[in-house]
C-alpha cells in the first residue's frame, strides 16, 4: 500500500510513526522545510508510556516533503492508496485540495481526520463524495519535537464514510488500512454509522472546548463547578435539539460520555485552550460555529452555543 500523511502535528507524528512500522511506502508531507528535513534525518520516535519507537526512514519507501513539493511529486511517483488528511480545518481550502486531487488516482481514498464537521462537505463536493471518508479517534498525541511525539492515550479510532450505504467493511482495501494500523497499536474499527460519530465527537468539543478556553481551566476544572457543569448542560441540550431536528440519532448516554472525557482527561488542556494559549487561531467555527449554522437552516435558535462562540471570537488572537 502507498499511504500519504498530510500535516506533521501530533496525530500525523503519531500515525506517522506506526504506518512506518507497517511496512506500507510512506510519504509525509509538512508545512515547513525544516520538520521535512528533521523527520529525514532522524527518522520518527513515538514515545509509548513503557518505551521508545524508533524508526528509521532513510529508506527510499520513506518520503519527506513539503506541502510547496506537492505538485512536483504527483509527477514522479506511483498511485497512492490513502491520503491521511491530518490538518486543521482552516488549512483546507481550495488550493490543497486541488493539490490533493493531483496526487489521486481513481482509487485514492482520502480520508479526514478532523475535528467538527464542515470538512466533509468541502471534500465530497470538490473530490466526490465515493472517495472521501472520514475518521474521529480518541488516540492521544502530544508532539515533542518536529520528529518525535508522545503517544498520550490510547483510544479507537472510526473510519467509515458519511454514506451509510457504502459497504466500508466489505472492501478488502479498507480491510488492509485497518489491519496495518490495528497491527501497530492503533485499534481501528471501519463503521457504517460515521455520521453519529462524528456528531457525537462534534458535540463533545462544542461542549468541553470553548469553556474551557473561555474559563481557562483544563477539562477536569469544568467538572468541579456546579456553574460550570450547568453552562454545559445548557450548550449540550442545545446542541442535541440541532441533531434531532437533523434526525441524527445520538446515543441516549452521550451526556455521561462527556463527564467521562473530563474525568478521564482531567490534566489535559483541551485544544481550543492550547489555541488560545498559543494565540492560534481556534476551531470554533467548525464546532460551536457550525452548529448554530446547521440550527438557522432548521429554524432553530441556539443562544448559549451562539454566545460562546461569539465569546471565543472575541479573545482569539
Ligand atoms: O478532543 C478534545 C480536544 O481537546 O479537542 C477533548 C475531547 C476535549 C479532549 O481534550
Amino acid at each position: 500500500m502507498r499511504i500519504m500523511i498530510i500535516g506533521g502535528g501530533s496525530l500525523g507524528l503519531l500515525f506517522a510513526g506506526k504506518l512506518a512500522q507497517s511496512g506500507h511506502d510512506l510519504t509525509v508531507v509538512t508545512r515547513t522545510k525544516e520538520q521535512a528535513l528533521e523527520l529525514q534525518a532522524r527518522g520518527i520516535t513515538v514515545v509509548e508510556p513503557d518505551r521508545e519507537e524508533l524508526v528509521l526512514t532513510r529508506d527510499n519507501k520513506f518520503k519527506f516533503i513539503t506541502i510547496d513539493d506537492l505538485n512536483a511529486h504527483s509527477n514522479q511517483s506511483s498511485p497512492i492508496d490513502y491520503i491521511c488528511l491530518m490538518v486543521k480545518q482552516a488549512a483546507i481550502n481550495n488550493e490543497l485540495i486541488d493539490q490533493i486531487q493531483r496526487q489521486m488516482s481513481p482509487n485514492t481514498y482520502v480520508i479526514g481526520f478532523q475535528n467538527g464537521i464542515g470538512h466533509e462537505r468541502r471534500l465530497s463536493e470538490l473530490i466526490g463524495q465515493e472517495r472521501v471518508l472520514l475518521s474521529v479517534t480518541t488516540e492521544g498525541a502530544k508532539r515533542l519535537t518536529a520528529s518525535s511525539v508522545a503517544h498520550t492515550g490510547r483510544g479507537i479510532t472510526y473510519l467509515g464514510s458519511m454514506d451509510p450505504s457504502s459497504q466500508i467493511d466489505a472492501n478488502p482495501h479498507h480491510l488492509l488500512f485497518a489491519q496495518a494500523l490495528e497491527r501497530e497499536g492503533i485499534h481501528t474499527i471501519l463503521s457504517k454509522n460515521m455520521e453519529v460519530r462524528v456528531w457525537s465527537k462534534l458535540v463533545i468539543n462544542a461542549v468541553i472546548n470553548p469553556l474551557t478556553a473561555i474559563l481557562r481551566v483544563n477539562n477536569g476544572g469544568l467538572l468541579s463547578s456546579s456553574w460550570a457543569l450547568s453552562l454545559m448542560k445548557d450548550l449540550y441540550e442545545e446542541a442535541r435539539s440541532v441533531a434531532e431536528a437533523l434526525q441524527i440519532d445520538l446515543p441516549g448516554d452521550l451526556w455521561t460520555s462527556i463527564l467521562d472525557v473530563c474525568e478521564k482527561t482531567s490534566w489535559n488542556h483541551s485544544s481550543m485552550l492550547q489555541d488560545i494559549e498559543a494565540s492560534r487561531q481556534t476551531e470554533i467555527d467548525y464546532m460551536n460555529g457550525s452548529l448554530v449554522q446547521f440550527a438557522k437552516e432548521q429554524g432553530l435558535k441556539l443562544p448559549m452555543n451562539d454566545f460562546v462562540y461569539r465569546m471565543i471570537k472575541a479573545i482569539e488572537y
